[in-house]
């Protein structure tokens, strides 16, 4: 007898798609995308609807192991649960003793996005501990603190609203890759007579699709957009009203741009002087206009001055006065506000602060106070997901480091591992999803019962808890349904008529948001402490060109263009690696020839941090000066990943990293 249960991806996208198992004999046999849930519309991605190769990889971990090899070669035996949990309790407690409990680092991300498996008893625990805290800043802050200096929010014109626009700026983001289930909001816009425009130095396969492709140096968003602001206002096509009624900081803004003609900012950006007229024109006169972000221009140096300079552009042209018009970031705010996530969490003593993007600096540096000696990773994979990736690992081959590593799969970073940990996959454990890219809320129902010993987030946070002595604190008791409970009983409006028993009966359900929601800033009110846009807060619009490095001259973008992985996960799996292909690095022919480099040769990429090989592609895929790789690869598959190239440098707010202002050198091998 086949039974159908209604869970949910609780991946590091945003799409959060919510999904159907079908289970027969205890075992998953079909996973599909559910057909009734407005945003998933039945789909899943290139990677997820293959997810049953994960759940059922015979590369799973199953039982709890312990390293018997040297750090890094991955060798391990099988020891009981009781052995892991006892010893690692152990060793915890003797380093927070010995070192003060500042010297143990919690290092997670969104492996599991999902609200309790995200962040609940780990956040307890750690707090127990008096552990130092991780700044999870490797996606988003950046962009997130240059937005909200203008808007006061990241939240603005909601995704699925994208259809009502007619003319459509997707700027730095691969909206066909990483973000699949928007595109057939861009799709009814452009049957509809939308005009779709894509920012990228890349021709992704987004860029691809669109009726037009500027390609920009990286990293010149603002020059970009300030050329564009000046055109507008020198043609007379801003919105003088919205800039007076609902603004602050125009006359300053306004001054500002005289500095940035359109020839000025086309030198600075690397594009032609008639292509930002255009541009401009074409933006102001359209109406409603669109700009949708993610976070590809924010890895860069000036990476929240991009975003900032860019979230003016609304305001100037009186964008939001229209339903589809605006600025299309993401809808994570709409959750915060009404789940109450910190309940989840509790409060964490105020110990120091750990950069989760210069990991490789914090497990390496001689000067650090007290220094790490315990880091426990959870959903992430730092080994290859954290820039500099091989500083990373140095760090995590110090013989004095004591690493618990929970996880799925024995990743480039498990290799290091003291400890290895089994964890569930989203077939095996409860959870509620809160999105960042639409605004339903979706329950993840259990469909399996947990492989092997593995064990879910919170489950292993609270059997560490139990093997602290904790076990009969309140807040290690907790159930995953009292957590989910917690989370939706703040009585939120949006969260009215919605509960656990409402989301096991539906699966899913959108938040209840106010119609004006949809138009927010028509009237102004955004919510800055002046209740205006502000065009001149920190950090202000502006432009100031990168230092160029004379002997690593070329820019190495190295984002989300894998179709079939996300970040690091399914780089392992045989049907996605072999869909993936081999390391390809595209160069453009200008740059190709002068170093001696045609189309299909193995080629060197190298800088002072480290070197990888790949099959170079000369073609125009990328625009000259920049060169191209997936990130995400496995080191210990494909000998090399482009993490080991990137800077662990910081950008200018937000605390994220400037990993795609990466320069590198690149010659035949
Ligand atoms: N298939 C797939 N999907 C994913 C992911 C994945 O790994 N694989 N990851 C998920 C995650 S964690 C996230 S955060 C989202 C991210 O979603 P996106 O932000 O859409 O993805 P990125 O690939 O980070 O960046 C988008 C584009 O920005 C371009 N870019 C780089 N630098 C600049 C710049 O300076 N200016 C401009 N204008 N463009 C620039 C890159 O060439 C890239 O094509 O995707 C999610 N979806
Ligand atoms: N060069 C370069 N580097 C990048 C980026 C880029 O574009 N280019 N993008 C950056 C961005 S935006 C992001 S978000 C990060 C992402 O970086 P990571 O957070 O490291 O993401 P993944 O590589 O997907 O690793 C997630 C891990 O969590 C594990 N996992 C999944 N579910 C669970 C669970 O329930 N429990 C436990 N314990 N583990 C689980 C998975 O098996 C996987 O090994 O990468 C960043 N690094
Ligand atoms: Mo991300």
């Amino acid at each position: 007898m086949a039974v159908v249960i209604k869970g949910g991806c609780a991946h590091d996208c945003p799409d959060t798609c919510a999904w159907e198992v079908t289970v027969e004999r205890g075992r998953a046999v079909k996973l599909a995308g559910a057909p009734d849930h407005p945003y998933t519309r039945g789909t899943l991605c290139a990677k997820v609807h293959r997810y049953l190769d994960r759940v059922y990889s015979p590369e799973r971990v199953l039982r709890p192991l312990r390293r018997v090899g040297p750090k890094g070669e991955g060798v391990f035996v099988p020891v009981s649960w009781e052995e892991a949990l006892t010893d690692i309790a152990a060793r915890l407690g003797e380093v927070a003793e010995r070192w003060g409990g500042e010297a143990v680092l919690p290092y997670s991300y969104a492996g599991n996005m999902g609200l309790i498996q995200y962040a609940s008893m780990d956040r307890r625990f750690f707090a127990r501990l008096g552990a130092s805290r991780l700044a999870r800043t490797i996606c988003g802050d950046t962009a997130g603190a240059g937005i909200a200096a203008a808007l006061g929010t990241t939240t603005g014109v909601l995704p699925e609203d994208v259809q009502h626009a007619r003319f459509i700026v997707l700027w730095g983001t691969n909206t066909v890759v990483t973000n699949l289930h928007l595109w057939p909001f861009v799709r009814r816009a452009r049957e509809a007579g939308a005009r779709l425009v894509v920012v990228d130095p890349v021709r992704t396969r987004t860029a691809r699709e669109a009726d037009w492709h500027v390609r920009p140096l990286p990293g010149t968003d603002a020059a970009l957009a300030l050329g564009m602001m000046h055109v507008i206002v020198a043609e007379g096509l801003h919105d003088e009203a919205y800039l007076r009624d609902h603004c602050n900081g125009w006359p300053e803004l306004r001054a500002r741009l005289a500095e940035y003609p359109p020839e000025r900012a086309a030198g600075l950006a690397g594009v032609e002087r008639e292509e930002i007229v255009r541009l401009a024109r074409a933006y102001a006169t359209t109406r409603p206009a669109l700009i949708r972000t993610l976070v590809g221009a924010e890895k860069q140096p000036l990476g929240a001055t991009s975003f900032r300079t860019i979230a003016c552009l609304p305001a100037v042209v009186g964008a939001w006065r229209e339903l589809g018009g605006g600025l299309a970031h993401w809808t994570r705010s709409l959750f915060a506000e009404a789940v109450a996530s910190g309940a989840l969490t509790g409060p964490h003593p105020r110990t120091r602060v750990v950069n989760m993007v210069q990991l490789g600096h914090v497990l390496t540096d001689p000067g650090l106070s007290p220094p790490v000696k315990a880091l426990f990773v959870y959903n992430s994979n730092p080994a290859t997901t954290a820039p500099n990736a091989g500083l990373v690992c140095r760090g995590l081959a110090r013989e004095d480091l004591f690493t618990v590593v929970h996880d799925l799969f024995i990743t480039d970073t498990a290799r290091y591992a003291d400890y290895l940990l089994p964890a569930t996959s989203f077939l095996e454990h409860l959870d509620l999803l809160v999105s960042w890219g639409h605004t339903y809320l979706t329950l993840n129902q259990p469909a399996l019962p947990p492989r092997g010993e593995s064990v879910c987030n919170t489950e292993l946070f609270r059997r560490l808890a139990a093997a602290m002595g904790w076990g009969e604190e309140p807040g290690f008791r907790e159930t995953d349904e009292d957590l989910i409970r917690r989370a939706l009983s703040g009585g939120h409006p949006y969260l009215e008529g919605i509960d656990l028993e409402s989301l096991r009966r539906q699966g899913w359900a959108p938040l209840h948001l106010p119609a004006s929601r949809r138009v927010p800033f028509a009237q102004g009110g955004f919510p800055t402490a002046s209740g205006r846009c502000e065009l001149m807060a920190d950090p202000e619009p502006g432009f100031a060109p990168q230092p160029a490095d004379p002997r690593h001259p070329l820019v190495l973008i190295s984002a989300k263009h894998a179709v079939h992985f996300l970040n690091s996960s399914y780089a392992h799996l045989p049907w996605h690696r072999r869909a993936e292909g081999e390391t390809v690095v595209s160069i453009h022919p200008e740059d190709a020839a002068p170093r001696g480099i045609a189309d299909g040769d193995r080629v060197r990429l190298r800088n002072h941090r480290g070197r990888l090989t790949a099959r170079a592609r000369v073609d125009d895929t990328v625009r000259p000066g920049v060169v191209a790789i997936a990130h995400g690869r496995w080191r210990s598959l494909e000998g090399g990943t482009a993490n080991d190239l990137t800077s662990d440098g910081l950008a200018d707010r937000g605390g994220g990293g400037d990993l795609f202002g990466t320069r590198v050198e690149v010659e035949p091998a």
